[in-house]
């Protein structure tokens, strides 16, 4: 008998698409996106839409193993590689559940008695964004363990401190406005790519007349389908909006009204542009005078204007400044007040669910007595080396693969090859992470357990039921944590919560915009979209004066959050001025400090090019990496640059050439096809364990972290590149 269930994807990506799985006799044999999603309308991306053969590959990990061999010895999991030769998991032996918790549970024990709680690190991100599987039981656990707390700050925080001092919350135009827009800025974002669901709505848009400007230092699939493509030099975003402002007020093309209704600190702003005349800022950018007069004007005056700004700006150094000084523009331009004017970063602010109900912190009061010491995630090859107070003894990663995705590689290495290190991990594969792990756990996806979906590219809630069984001995994270937790003998209660008393306990939310949303409507009806006219006062997001609320109307009424003001801010107003920055030493309005690794300091004396260690489309960061049918898709090992690079340094198209600078260096094949501009070098995140050298392009990024939020600076990092000699 065949079924169709719906489930939400998980995967670390804005669109957090609408899904049904077809379900023949236990088994799934069809996955399509819901044509019900009013957003994701029924097409997945080509990552997911090839599930079937990630949930049933070869290389999932089905039951938990133990350590027998050496750390580290790359390439022994279960890889199925190109070739289509699978290699043994000769350095682990299968043990059983019970054995594995019991070795977790005495390690953690011991551990705790001789080292204290806090050399217990947890090590979590993305893997899935399902409410529960990204932070609920785990979360519990390790409160009540007492362990390190993680300072998830690998993706996103500089880009929300950014819009947060302005806007007080990280929120903004719905996907479905776009199709409204006549004028569209795509910066630093590769739509293509990356958040794939809003391009039929700027193709709608297109249609009906709207211009599409990408603003990017890499030609994406995006900038080339383009109407104007900006290839502006890496971390120079802050220089390039602050020289539009420029032109924006000195020509008079600001809405006054607006202005002065909606922001504070416009009188400072104005003096601050006028230290970046267009002259200066094409200086910084790489771009003509003319090209930053005519952005500035075009977006200020074809009306509606929007932009979609994404991470990427925020991978620089200065990357929480640039956010801040892009999300200014639509309120001295008053595009908030259109349906498809403001600004998207993410959505995810409005979902206002009861994440505290989830995580309960107040548990590591039980254990520590106090809040434990936090550990940046992007800091861990620091923290697994350095002599702390006290030393990382345990690591116990799960939605994530720092051995790929995290920067400065090899000392993450270092730390992870450690003999004294105890490790555990739970995946569904034997990622580059499970090389140096100690036991391993079996990992359910999506197709195996529930969860509440929420989302960053959209306003919609979900559901995500479970399709099938979960094979061979997998378990979810919820499940997984809540038998750790009895197994360490932890009885309070809140560890035999069920996955639907955790659903209801998050959508247990003072916020207004869950008015009528239960657990039961989202079974029913897959989606729900945010209340939008949901009555009550929610403490952080809606602002004190109720009525100043949204837009009123009908639920599928266009949402304009800040239409009418109604910033999240103590005032309620936009804060082109925000007195807090002071104390980090920052410009209470914006100033461009460009980012130390930049061609425009004394470092690009020695490394004088610009790397962009990018994410590849057909991968989610490197989640995929190891799927035949996707590698098909990718070609890897290349270093991308621009010709006139090439020539300077005798290389050409096809060339091994050896990439580094003081903290590693890796050998790539040189490709010169005008996807960067002099001065710029891109390459692609992988496995390391399947990158020539076992070392992928992480070796050459910094632990550095933003200007605001303590994010990660992937894209702001100088290398050298030369021919590549064997000894
Ligand atoms: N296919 C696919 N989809 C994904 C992911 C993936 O790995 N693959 N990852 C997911 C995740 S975790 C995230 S956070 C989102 C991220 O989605 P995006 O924010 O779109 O992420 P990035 O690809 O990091 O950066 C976007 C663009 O910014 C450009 N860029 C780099 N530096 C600068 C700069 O200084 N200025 C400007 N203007 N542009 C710059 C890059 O060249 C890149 O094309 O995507 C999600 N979706
Ligand atoms: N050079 C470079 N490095 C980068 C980036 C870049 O652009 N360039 N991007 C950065 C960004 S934006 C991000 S967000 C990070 C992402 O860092 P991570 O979140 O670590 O990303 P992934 O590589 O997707 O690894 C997620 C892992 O979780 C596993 N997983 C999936 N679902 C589950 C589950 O339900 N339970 C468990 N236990 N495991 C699960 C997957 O199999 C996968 O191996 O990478 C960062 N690193
Ligand atoms: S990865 Fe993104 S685009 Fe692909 S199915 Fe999942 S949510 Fe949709
Ligand atoms: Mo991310």
């Amino acid at each position: 008998m065949k079924q169709v269930v719906h489930a939400a994807c998980p995967h670390d990506c804005p669109d957090a698409c609408g899904v049904l799985i077809t379900v023949d006799d236990g088994k799934a044999v069809k996955i399509q996106g819901d044509p019900a999603h009013p957003v994701t309308r029924g097409f997945l991306c080509a990552k997911v839409a090839k599930y079937l053969d990630r949930v049933y590959s070869p290389d999932r990990v089905l039951y938990p193993l133990r350590r027998v061999g050496a750390k580290g010895v790359a390439g022994e999991g279960p890889i199925r590689l190109r070739s289509g030769q699978v290699r043994a998991t000769r350095p682990f032996e299968r043990i059983t559940w019970d054995e594995a918790l019991d070795e977790i549970a005495s390690r953690f024990t011991s551990i705790t008695a001789e080292f204290g709680s806090e050399s217990i690190l947890p090590y979590s991100y993305g893997g899935t964004l399902g409410k529960l599987g990204y932070a609920s039981m785990d979360r519990r656990f390790f409160h009540r363990l007492g362990a390190s707390q993680l300072a998830r700050n690998i993706c996103s925080e500089a880009g929300a401190a950014g819009v947060r001092s302005v806007y007080g919350a990280n929120m903004g135009t719905e996907p479905e406005q776009f199709r409204h827009s006549k004028y569209i800025i795509a910066w630093a974002a590769n739509i293509h790519g990356n958040n794939v669901h809003l391009w039929p709505f700027i193709e709608e848009a297109r249609r009906n007349g709207a211009k599409l400007v990408v603003i990017d230092p890499y030609r994406t699939r995006t900038a080339a389908c383009a109407d104007w493509h900006i290839p502006v030099n890496p971390g120079t975003d802050v220089a390039l909006a602050l020289g539009m402002m420029h032109v924006i007020i000195n020509e008079n093309l600001y809405d006054a009204d607006y202005v002065s209704r909606h922001t504070v600190g416009f009188d400072e702003l104005r003096q601050k542009v006028q230290e970046y005349p267009p002259e200066k800022v094409a200086g910084w950018t790489g771009m003509s005078v003319a090209d930053v007069q005519k952005l500035a004007r075009e977006y200020a005056t074809v009306r509606p204007s929007v932009i979609r700004m994404n991470y990427g700006v925020q991978r620089s150094q200065n990357g929480g400044t640039a956010s801040r000084t892009i999300a200014m523009l639509p309120c001295i331009t008053g595009s908030w007040k259109e349906v498809g004017g403001g600004f998207q970063l993410s959505t995810s602010a409005a979902f206002g669910l009861n994440e505290e109900a989830l995580k309960l912190p107040e548990l590591m009061q039980s254990s520590l007595g106090r809040p434990a010491r936090t550990i940046n995630m992007v800091e861990l090859g620091k923290a697994l080396n350095e002599v702390n107070d006290p030393t990382v003894k345990a690591l116990f990663v799960y939605n994530s693969n720092p051995a790929a995705v995290c920067p400065n590689h090899n000392d993450v290495i270092r730390g992870l090859r450690r003999s004294d290190l105890f490790t555990v991990v739970h995946e569904q594969f034997m990622t580059d992470t499970t090389d140096y792990a100690d036991i391993v756990l079996p990992a359910t996806t999506f197709f195996e357990h529930k969860d509440l979906q929420s989302a960053y590219g959209h306003y919609y809630l979900q559901v995500s039921n479970p399709a099938i069984e979960p094979l061979g001995e997998c378990r979810s994270n919820v499940d997984m944590f809540r038998a750790l937790a009895h197994s360490m003998g932890f009885e309070d209660e809140c560890f035999n919560d069920s996955v639907e008393d955790m659903m209801d306990q998050a959508l247990d939310s003072p916020n207004p915009w869950l008015t009528g949303i239960t657990r039961e409507r989202l079974e029913n009806e897959g989606h729900v979209r945010l209340n939008f006219n949901g009555s009550g006062v929610h403490p952080t997001l809606v602002a004190k004066d109720a009525t100043r609320m949204g837009h009123p109307g009908t639920s599928s009424e266009p949402f304009l959050p800040f239409a009418n003001g109604n910033f999240r801010t103590s005032s309620g107003k936009a804060l082109l001025y925000n007195e807090s920055l002071k104390a980090s030493g920052l410009d209470p309005v914006a100033s461009f400090v460009p980012p130390e690794e930049s061609r425009h300091t004394a470092n690009a004396k020695a490394f004088p090019l610009e790397l962009l260690a990018r994410k590849a489309d057909n991968f989610l960061n490197s989640t995929f990496s190891n799927l035949p049918g996707l590698q098909a898709l990718e070609v890897f090992g290349l270093l991308e640059m621009s010709s006139a690079d090439a020539t300077a340094r005798g290389i050409r198209d096809g060339d091994t050439v050896r990439v580094f600078n003081r903290r590693g260096e890796i050998q790539l094949k040189a490709q010169v096809d005008g996807k960067v501009s002099a001065g710029v070098v891109a390459a692609k995140l992988n496995w390391a364990k399947l990158t020539p050298g076992n070392r992928n392009i992480n070796v050459l990024t910094s632990e550095k972290l933003t200007d605001m939020g303590n994010s990660a600076t992937f894209y702001s990092v100088l290398v050298e590149v030369e021919l590549f000699r064997p000894a």
